[in-house]
C-alpha cells in the first residue's frame, strides 16, 4: 500500500526512459545494423549506465555525451559490427531527438499548473535543453538540471542534493519521479519523495529502498499532484 503522499512543494523528473524514450534508438540502430538493432541498442543503453556508475566510483566524470559514445562504441565491438564516424554520429545524434512519451506533454501541461517542475538528470545541459526544445516542452520547466553541475553521476547523493538547493524546498517535499528503478532508490536514499514510474511492468529493485509511490504512467501523477 503506497504512503500519502506529502504536500509536494515541486516535482522533478529524470528525463531518459522517464519522459524521454531511449528504445526509440532501436529503430535506428536498426537502420545502420539490419538485423542487430535490439542487441546494439539494448547492449549501448547496459553499457553507457554501467560506465556512468564506474566513473562515478572512480570519481571521474567524463560527460554523458561522451560516455553515450563510449557506450555505443563498445557495444559495436562486442557485437563485431564495423562502427564507421559518420554512423557514431547519427546514432548519438538520436539523443537530441527522442520523443516524449505520448503522454508526457500533457501531463506536464496539467501538472506545471499546479507545481514548479524541473528535470534532473545524467544528461549534459546541451543534450537536455535539446531533447526538451525538440519535444517543445521547454516552457514546462523551471529548472533543467544537469548532474554536471554536481560533478558526479547518479546516484550520488550530491546530484539529489543539486534539487534541493536549486528547488529550495524541504527534501521529503519534492517529489522525484523516475522510470529507472536504481535511480528511484538512490533518490529514496538520499530522502527524496519518489515516484516510480514502472512502464515496463518489472520488478523493483532489491537494493533496500521502496519508492513511495510506483505508478505506470505519467498521468497517474495528475491525481497525486492534486493536479
Ligand atoms: C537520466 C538517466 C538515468 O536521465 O536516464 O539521468
Amino acid at each position: 500500500m503506497a504512503a500519502a503522499s506529502p504536500n509536494l512543494a515541486a516535482l522533478v523528473f529524470d528525463a531518459y526512459g522517464t519522459l524521454y524514450d531511449v528504445t526509440a534508438v532501436a529503430a535506428r540502430c536498426a537502420h545502420h545494423f539490419p538485423g542487430n538493432g535490439p542487441a546494439v541498442s539494448g547492449l549501448w543503453r547496459q553499457k553507457q549506465l554501467e560506465y556512468s556508475w564506474l566513473n562515478a566510483l572512480m570519481e571521474r566524470h567524463p560527460d554523458f555525451w561522451r560516455l553515450t559514445e563510449e557506450g555505443l562504441r563498445f557495444a559495436c565491438s562486442a557485437l563485431g559490427l564495423p562502427l564507421s564516424d559518420a554512423a557514431a554520429a547519427d546514432l548519438i545524434g538520436e539523443y537530441l531527438k527522442l520523443s516524449a512519451y505520448p503522454e508526457v506533454p500533457g501531463a506536464l501541461e496539467r501538472l506545471s499548473r499546479k507545481l514548479p517542475l524541473a528535470i534532473l538528470s545524467n544528461g549534459t545541459r546541451t543534450m537536455l535543453e535539446g531533447v526538451t526544445r525538440h519535444n517543445g516542452l521547454t516552457e514546462r520547466f523551471r529548472h533543467i538540471l544537469s548532474v554536471d553541475e554536481a560533478g558526479v553521476f547518479k546516484p550520488a547523493p550530491r546530484v539529489y542534493q543539486l534539487a534541493v538547493e536549486r528547488l529550495g524546498a524541504p527534501k521529503e517535499r519534492i517529489g522525484f519521479v523516475s522510470t529507472n528503478a536504481w535511480d528511484a532508490a538512490g533518490a529514496k536514499s538520499f530522502g527524496l519523495h519518489v515516484i516510480w514510474i514502472n512502464r515496463f511492468k518489472r520488478p523493483r529493485e532489491r537494493l533496500g529502498y521502496e519508492p513511495d509511490r510506483e505508478i505506470h504512467t505519467l498521468d497517474e501523477l495528475i491525481p497525486i499532484a492534486g493536479a
